[in-house]
């Protein structure tokens, strides 16, 4: 291997630097006694699928405590995965093998917030959901959400251009961050932490670590564009009959909801059924419908907001549209609406496993490759309601309003013979249609062997310049997608 294995003398490096016991996790031999146990958390993904075995995680207080590990590491030739909250979807976020992971989660301070301008500085290990938080004690939102609020960091989202529930409505963290202070592997720090709106000096290198996977540098802190919070907030949750109608309502809802519209999100049968049968809650409408989708309007004004729902409501229902509704009355019954939505991830990976396909496709086609991969998997006698069979259900939900589906393959186990019968077809199916084979969760290791479905080898080939550029030695998540 070309990288360098951890000593004892590094270990003592890293624990100089970082002056606190709690800075280190070490279990490397003859320089601590972290159990594995210690370590588990660094070394697994969430979703149980990617298992690392990294024996030392450094936690840096400071951007000068993250550029003294890049520069050691650089100089030793010792490979590093970043870390945030551990909730990446595509194994990037955890070693391969027993690179050193730098977690995130103490560089955790918010700096400032200018209410007039809506500008938040705050540090890339802020978990998502305090930010938010922070900014609604300020009327104010931060402009990305998502179901793993809890625990991801805003450095990971960033690093992912995490797209989530609402993209629709404030649109990519390529235009909401304004600013980026990072580390790049060689130590130097990029300070590039520009508060304004507008800034058009030459090259913005910030764009470059947007969505990067850690593969250049570790993100340190941000300024983020954040906009005011709308204080009437409303949520539909329809039955629908056919994808094509589901369609229909998307249509209609941005005709008639317009600027109050901020997210529409779809859901099939099959997703529906499953968090019902973990969670065992009433569902919001009575029997079973094929599609259901949920509309959220925020807006300035309750009374204007929740005239023009009501018109859409009735316009749809009338037009047989949609064949059943309910609207949220109060903030309980919003969370909850949303509850039947956000928890399908978790809900859906409870009988053993998910192979997951987050993809862009366009929005005419986008369901059908459901009802393709299904009867693909069904054909092979690998679908079916008992023990026997390693599909559970093959489902298909997410950003409606972004063209953006979650294909996801309940599995009661891992198994080869399902993983042939979906790959490469997955990825074939989406090249066909100009389609993206990550639309928002990124490659990490698990899309890896795939990204030339949707990039050429001149993108690549410019990809890897960049990455060369960089990070020479290649110390930065190295294994992963480039
Ligand atoms: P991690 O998982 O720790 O890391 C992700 C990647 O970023 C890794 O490659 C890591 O090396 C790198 N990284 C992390 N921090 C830094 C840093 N400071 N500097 C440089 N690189 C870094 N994603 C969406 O886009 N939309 C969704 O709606 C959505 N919903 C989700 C719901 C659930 C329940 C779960 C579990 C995940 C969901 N995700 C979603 C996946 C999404 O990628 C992550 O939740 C989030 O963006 C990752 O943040 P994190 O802090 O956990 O990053
Ligand atoms: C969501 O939209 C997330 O809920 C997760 O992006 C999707 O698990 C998935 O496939
Ligand atoms: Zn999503």
């Amino acid at each position: 291997d070309r990288f360098a294995r951890v000593t004892p003398e590094d270990v003592a490096f890293f624990r100089d630097l970082l002056g606190e016991d709690a800075a280190v996790i070490c279990g490397v031999d003859g320089a601590g006694d972290a159990a594995a146990s210690d370590l588990e958390p660094f070394n697994e993904d969430w979703m149980h699928k990617y298992q690392g075995q990294t024996r030392l995680v450094l936690r840096p207080a400071s951007t000068e405590h993250a550029s003294g590990i890049l520069r050691y590491c650089n100089e030793r030739m010792l490979a590093v995965v970043p870390q945030g909250g551990n909730t990446g979807l595509v194994g990037g976020s955890v070693p391969v093998f027993d690179e050193i992971v730098v977690s995130m989660a103490r560089m955790n301070r918010i700096h400032s917030f200018d209410d007039a301008s809506g500008t938040l500085v705050l540090d890339a290990g802020c978990v998502l959901e305090v930010a938010d938080q922070f900014l609604a004690e300020r009327g104010h939102i931060f402009p990305l959400d998502l179901g793993a609020k809890g625990s991801c960091h805003v450095g990971g989202n960033v690093a992912t251009n995490a797209g989530g529930l609402r993209l629709l409505r404030y649109g990519s963290l390529h235009g909401s961050v304004l600013g980026m202070e990072a580390v790049l592997p060689d130590g130097t720090v990029m300070d590039d932490l520009c508060t304004l709106r507008k800034n058009n000096t030459g090259y913005d290198l910030k764009q470059l670590l947007i969505g990067a996977e850690g593969t250049i540098g570790i993100i340190t802190k941000l300024a983020v564009q954040c906009p005011q919070r709308s204080p009437a907030v409303n949520v539909a949750f329809f039955g629908i009959e056919s994808y094509e109608k589901a369609q229909r309502a998307f249509r209609e809802a941005k005709a008639q909801l317009s600027e109050i519209l901020s997210a529409f999100e779809l859901m099939d049968a099959k997703s529906q059924q499953l968090v019902h049968a973990v969670r065992g809650e009433k569902r919001p409408l009575e029997g079973d419908h094929p599609f259901y989708c949920l509309i959220e309007t925020s807006g300035s004004n309750g009374d204007h907001d929740y005239e023009k729902l009501e018109k859409f409501l009735e316009d749809v229902m009338t037009n047989d549209v949609v064949a059943d509704g309910v609207v949220a009355q109060d903030a309980t019954q919003i969370k909850s609406l949303w509850g039947w939505r956000e928890s399908v991830p978790e809900c859906i990976g409870h009988w053993g496993g998910v192979y997951k396909y987050d993809v862009s496709i366009p929005l005419a086609d986008m369901y059908s490759i459901v009802d393709d991969v299904k009867a693909r998997v069904d054909e092979a006698g690998l679908l079916g309601d008992t023990d026997e069979f390693p599909v559970l259900g093959v489902i298909g939900y997410g950003h409606m309003g972004d063209s953006n589906l979650h294909l996801n393959i309940a599995v009661r186990r891992y198994d080869k013979a399902v993983e042939r019968v979906l790959e490469p077809y997955v990825y074939e199916w989406i090249e066909k249609r100009k389609g993206s084979i990550s639309a928002e969760h990124g490659l990490g290791l698990a899309k890896k062997p795939y990204i030339k479905y949707s990039r050429n080898d001149t993108m690549l080939g410019l990809m890897k310049q960049i990455k060369n550029l960089y990070d020479p030695n290649g110390i930065m998540n190295p294994y992963k997608y480039i």
